[in-house]
């Protein structure tokens, strides 16, 4: 697919700039640079393959050629960076989630903060990245990465978790242009809803593991464990530690486990 090809699959979406790159190193590098330059809101970058794409804390994202999705989408939220940041990953993960659930009926959950999982296997990531001009936000890039195709998934070696594919766990092909089209939607249906309650429910609706033992595995640090009982205003996790006490969440270079209970 190339950019004007591209733009006119997207034709109907109220999207700004929009390019299509074969290879590129991150679309969330390109999106920031994109952002820094002045874009139009609601820029879109996309590539078929990734050569330097990431995760939180810099972590490799793996995305090879011709067989998953990889975007970013320039958003200008309000200026609390706490709510914008966590919330747009929230945005990120749920709109993935809303497509998984009601097109493709999968039974897909956030691995909160920023993961989405079908049967307990990761399908897609969220990587929400801030541009500040001066003390303000300028943009801030949600990048989205969705393994489509079943060999867009890396070698487990290669992972700390499980990993699978929107294929796979459909059992059939899809679409590639048409999913992202489909989570494009889903994104800008929920974007004007971002501050508001309704979406934090539903954000907190879709958490993977509620109400189950989960540890906060966290480098250097004792884990924290305990329940998941939902998210507070910010979208940090409410977690019931075994003392009875509530503890907020924030997140961060953190990973969220299940506790094995066999
Ligand atoms: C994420 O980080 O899951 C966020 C991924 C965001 C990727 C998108 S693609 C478009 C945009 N441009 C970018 O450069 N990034 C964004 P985190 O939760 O830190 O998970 C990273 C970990 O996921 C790695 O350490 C691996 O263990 C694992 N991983 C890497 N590639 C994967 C893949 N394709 N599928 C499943 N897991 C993967």
């Amino acid at each position: 697919m190339d950019t004007i090809t591209l733009q006119e699959h997207l034709l109907e979406l109220p999207l700004g700039q929009v390019a299509f790159f074969p290879v590129l190193g991150s679309t969330n590098t390109e999106g920031i640079r994109w952002a820094e330059e002045g874009v139009p809101k609601l820029s879109l970058v996309v590539a078929d393959e990734q050569t330097t794409g990431r995760g939180r804390s810099d972590r490799i994202w793996q995305t090879p050629p011709g067989v998953a999705l990889a975007f970013s989408l320039i958003i200008r939220p309000g200026q609390n960076m706490a709510i914008s940041t966590s919330r747009l990953t929230g945005l990120g993960a749920l709109a993935v989630c809303d497509v998984l659930q009601s097109v493709y009926k999968l039974p897909a959950k956030i691995k909160w903060p920023n993961d989405v999982l079908v049967r307990d296997s990761k399908l897609a990531g969220v990587l929400v990245e801030t541009v500040w001009q001066g003390n303000e936000i300028l943009s801030s890039v949600l990048g989205i990465g969705i393994n489509v195709a079943r060999n867009s998934v890396p070698s487990q070696e290669d992972l700390d978790f499980s990993a699978t594919s929107v294929d796979a766990v459909l059992g059939s092909t899809v679409d590639r242009w048409m999913l992202l089209k489909e989570v494009l939607e889903a994104i800008l249906t929920r974007l004007p809803q971002l501050d508001q309650d309704g979406f934090l429910e539903d954000w907190e609706a879709n958490l993977a593991f509620r109400g189950k033992p989960v540890q906060i595995l966290r480098d250097g640090a004792e884990p924290d464990q305990g329940q998941i009982q939902g998210l507070n205003h910010e979208g940090f996790l409410r977690l019931r530690l075994s003392n009875g006490e509530e503890k907020l969440v924030q997140s961060g270079d953190l990973k969220l486990r299940q506790v094995d209970r066999t």
